[in-house]
Formats: structure tokens, sequence, C-alpha cells
């Protein structure tokens, strides 16, 4: 009887073992994925909304030429080759609405192409 039990708990052991770390991959769900379309000289969509303290990855596709965004105040930027796809993880720390500029120039609307960015609560 005492060896039943035995078997039971190493069993037991092992399907904890096998479960953690399972459950460890979950707890870390993948960022989600905003995907905008960058061309001359406008982001697709234009404004985003975000959630504070929610890891996201944006991923911004060129169509035309090669674009950036930059958020300055967020320390966020990434640069896109042309037809190329890039991205770049964060996790917005503060609320409001921020304006990320294309980085790289792309032409004479360059100036004026940017992405609203509000991140709420
Ligand atoms: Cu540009």
């Amino acid at each position: 009887m005492r060896r039943k039990g035995l078997v039971f708990a190493v069993l037991a052991g092992l399907f904890a073992a096998a479960l953690l770390p399972a459950a460890g991959a979950y707890a870390q769900a993948a960022p989600k994925r905003i995907e905008v379309a960058a061309k001359r000289y406008t982001f697709e969509p234009g404004e985003i909304t975000l959630k504070k303290g929610e890891p996201v990855v944006l991923v911004i596709k060129s169509t035309d030429v090669a674009h950036g965004i930059r958020f300055r105040e967020l320390n966020v930027e990434v640069n896109v080759h042309a037809g190329a796809t890039g991205e770049v993880q964060f996790t917005p720390q503060k609320t409001g609405d921020f304006v990320g500029h294309c980085s790289v120039f792309c032409g004479m609307g360059h100036g004026s192409m940017t992405l609203k960015l509000h991140v709420v609560e």
C-alpha cells in the first residue's frame, strides 16, 4: 500500500513538472502586435490606442520607400527599408497622447507624416 502511495506521489510530481513550464509560457503570452502600413506620407491607421503597462509590438510595413517611426518622448524608434517590415517592442509607461514622426526622410511630405498614439489606463 505504501508503495502505491509513493508511485502516486512520483507521478503527481512528474505531472506538475510537466505542467509548470506550460503555465510559465502562458503567463508570458506574446505581446499584442499592432500592424501599421507606412507609405508616402501617411501611416495607416493614423491613430492607435494602447493600454499603459501592456507590452506591444509595433509592426511597421512600408509599401513604398524607406520610412521609420519615432516617438521621442517614449524612446521608441524603428526604421523600415523600402517595401519591408520592421518592428519594435515596448511597454507604454505613461498615459497621454503622443505623436510619432517618420524618422527617415522620404520626400516632400515627410515632415507631416505622423502617427498618433493614445495611451490609456
Ligand atoms: Cu519620412
